[in-house]
């Protein structure tokens, strides 16, 4: 019998800085009760969701900065999201800015993402591993990325998570343009990988038209998704946010690669799939069959460095 989830994408239109988590929190909760009447039972909301995508300001390292973090999940805020999952059984994909001190007293800062069950509770935590962007304010752009500067590598790796009815896992924006992080959890069987993006029509240090870029957001899911034989949930925050223009085109990609589903707006918009979640099980058995063709013994080089030597 195939095992289908049906999986809700909620693309979200422009939060502006400075606007509260209550009336953001009140856009998902009716997102999510829109993808619970189409009948998802999982949906995706977008990266830094409760906030503004602040990194594009250079802030001191003082109060406002500091307001953009949750210093706790789930939060009185958040809280309602986590009551309303629970009560219509349908679990989500949330990111956020998270901040806690640790043990040795630390303050620690990084890009997350949670997945949450349909009975309300938080299954999974990913940190965001691939930071773009650039750590200290550069006056020649039209705005910053100052991801590098705000947050830490992600500490958690790429971790899979049995929830749903599935092999579920997670990364946060730039990290779908990696093929690695991909096959890591390929590697894990991984059955469907949820993403949530903030991504500039334009870019900010070179000519991209806002088409090739778009091109580049879907081929680097499809791609991803094809060749790890599993499915993916793309939600993007788009329209015009910080004077900004932010790249719309939410999806759901089929482990063949396809995209089943696509916003068409450049505003909030749910879309959903069912997503058979052995749809991927012949690639994963046939052309991708790991154990079979994987020639580790040709990769080592993929893991002892990083930056690109000549010969
Ligand atoms: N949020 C995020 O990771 N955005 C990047 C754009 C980076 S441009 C410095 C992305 O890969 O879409």
């Amino acid at each position: 019998m195939a095992r289908v989830l049906t999986v809700g994408v909620c693309q979200m239109g422009p939060v502006e800085r400075g606007e509260g988590r209550a009336v953001v929190v009140e856009r998902l909760l009716a997102m999510l009760h829109q993808a619970h009447a189409k009948g998802a039972r999982l949906v995706v909301f977008p990266e830094l969701a409760l906030t503004t995508f602040f990194p594009r300001w250079h802030m001191e390292d003082g109060e406002e900065l500091d307001s953009y973090f949750e210093k706790e999940m789930p939060s009185n805020e958040t809280q309602p999201l986590f009551d309303v999952a629970r009560e219509l059984g349908v679990g989500f994909y949330l990111g956020y800015a998270e901040q806690f001190v640790d043990e040795a007293g630390k303050r620690r800062r990084f890009n997350t993402a949670v997945l949450v069950d349909d009975a309300g509770a938080i299954v999974g935590k990913y940190r965001k591993v691939h930071l773009p962007g650039h750590y200290n304010y550069e006056p020649e752009r039209p705005w910053q990325h100052l991801e590098k500067g705000y947050f830490e590598v992600g500490d958690l790796g790429f971790p899979v998570f049995p929830a749903m009815g599935g092999t579920l896992g997670m990364c946060i924006c730039n990290d779908r343009r990696w093929p690695e992080t991909w096959r890591v959890m390929g590697l894990k069987d991984v059955e469907l990988v949820m993403l949530g993006y903030n991504t500039p029509t334009g870019n900010a240090v070179a000519a991209e038209s806002p088409h090739l870029r778009m091109f580049h957001n879907h081929m680097s899911i499809q791609a991803g998704a094809y060749q790890n034989g599993t499915w993916a949930a793309a939600a993007a925050r788009c329209g015009i946010e910080g004077g900004v223009d932010m790249m719309a085109g939410s999806c759901i990609v089929a482990p063949t690669g396809e995209i089943v589903a696509l916003a068409s707006t450049n505003e909030d918009e749910v879309i959903v799939a069912d997503c058979d979640l052995d749809r991927g099980r012949y690639i994963k058995e046939t052309i991708f069959n790991f154990a079979e063709h994987r020639r580790t013994e040709h990769y080592g080089i993929i893991v002892e460095q990083t930056g690109v030597t000549s010969a």
